[in-house]
């Protein structure tokens, strides 16, 4: 015996990858049911050496179903979500349609997992650029308080879907084959829903989602309301600006700090060094730090460039990388799966 799970949005950038760790998982599971779009339906995918059938994603697709895994846009959370519960499912929803809603756990396991216990059937999985965030600064948090953080971000396309790593590839080859700047025709980046598209080749587009109040993107203002809602500390000063690179999966980090206790870097190495889903990866005089590329394929997240700021008292500069699609979304969101199980917190039907 063992779990139903369903993935909704499976053939997405991170739904394959949700499919991956589900296959590596230590969850007991008896079925994994693979929903998408009606375009999908019918196509086959492997799990575990197993071809799957597509289903479409109707409402009664989650009769049976113990644990349903979403990540098919923030539009299908709101419409589905509730009809997984009202059938019995815990949901765990990658999208950002229900992270501030009072009630909903929005849960990065080696910070909060015991907000689990407060859950009414939804759990929200935080943005990729934050959940990278708080696994790195839950250590120094705990041991000496955070005051301010201020992150620049430098994000990979990957966290646009699919289709923007498309994008990127096109783009790519068409530039490095004499296409004009103006000529290369972008349809996604910086962000679908918004009215104008730029270039990511060769680019940096200062731009993650769209607009929203005091001229910060949602991604930035995602970065300042789920650091409070995580760390429960709205008194936490958060500044983010989240850019676009053209690099295809792993999210990097330039995080600025300041801590309400003096500690030495020796002391946050230290602390980085024992704690949960952290590597520490910083030897100046080696030449090791965190890079993307290294990142992909990995669970955890990888934290150099350690150094306290010159002027500021208890300031401290960090590089923070992790492969978005896995911590940042499908290996947290089976994470989150796993330790429901561990707390008894999902059963089986
Ligand atoms: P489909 O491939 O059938 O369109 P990404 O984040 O990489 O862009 O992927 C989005 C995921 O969401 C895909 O698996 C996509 O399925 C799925 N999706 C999009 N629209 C719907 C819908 N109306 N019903 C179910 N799944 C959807
Ligand atoms: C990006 N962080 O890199 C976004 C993707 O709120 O779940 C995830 C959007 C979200 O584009």
């Amino acid at each position: 015996t063992g779990y139903k799970v369903a993935v909704v949005g499976a053939t997405g950038a991170v739904g394959t990858k949700m499919i991956e760790m589900l296959e590596q998982s230590t969850l007991p599971i008896a079925e994994v049911k693979l929903l998408a779009s009606a375009r999908s339906a019918g196509q086959t995918r492997k799990v575990n050496g197993v071809e799957v059938v597509i289903e479409e994603l109707v409402p009664d697709s989650f009769t049976g179903v113990d644990i349903a895994l979403f990540s098919a846009g923030g539009g299908i959370s709101k419409q589905f979500a509730p009809e997984a519960v009202k059938r019995g499912a815990v949901v765990v929803d990658n999208t950002s349609a229900f992270r501030m809603t009072d009630g909903v756990p929005l849960v990065v396991p080696e910070v909060n997992r015991e907000a689990l216990k407060r859950h009414k059937g939804i759990i929200a999985n935080p943005n990729c650029s934050t959940i990278q965030m708080m696994v790195a600064l839950e250590p120094i948090r705990k041991a000496a308080g955070l005051k301010r953080i201020i992150v620049s971000t430098y994000q990979a396309v990957s966290g646009a879907g699919a289709k923007a790593m498309e994008e990127l590839k096109r783009e790519t080859l068409a530039y490095l084959d004499g296409t004009p700047k103006d000529q290369l025709n972008p349809e996604i980046l910086p962000c679908g829903g918004d009215k104008k598209h730029y270039p990511i080749a060769f680019n940096a587009l200062p731009q993650i989602d769209v607009f929203a109040d005091e001229d910060y993107t949602y991604e930035e203002w995602k970065m300042i309301n789920e650091t409070h809602k995580i760390m429960e500390d709205d008194q936490i000063n958060v500044a983010a600006t989240c850019v676009r690179v053209p690099v295809f999966s792993g999210h990097s980090e330039s995080v600025y700090i300041e801590t309400e206790q003096e500690l030495t870097v020796a002391e946050i190495k230290d602390l980085l060094a024992g704690a949960p889903g952290v590597v520490l990866e910083d030897d100046p005089s080696q030449q090791i730090y965190p890079q993307a590329l290294n990142a992909v394929g990995k669970k955890e997240t990888f934290v150099g460039r350690i150094r306290r700021d010159l002027h500021v008292k208890n300031g401290y500069h960090l590089w923070i990388v992790s492969d978005n699609l896995l911590k940042g979304a499908a290996w947290n969101s089976v994470q989150i799966a796993e330790t429901l199980h561990e707390m008894q917190l999902v059963g089986v039907k």
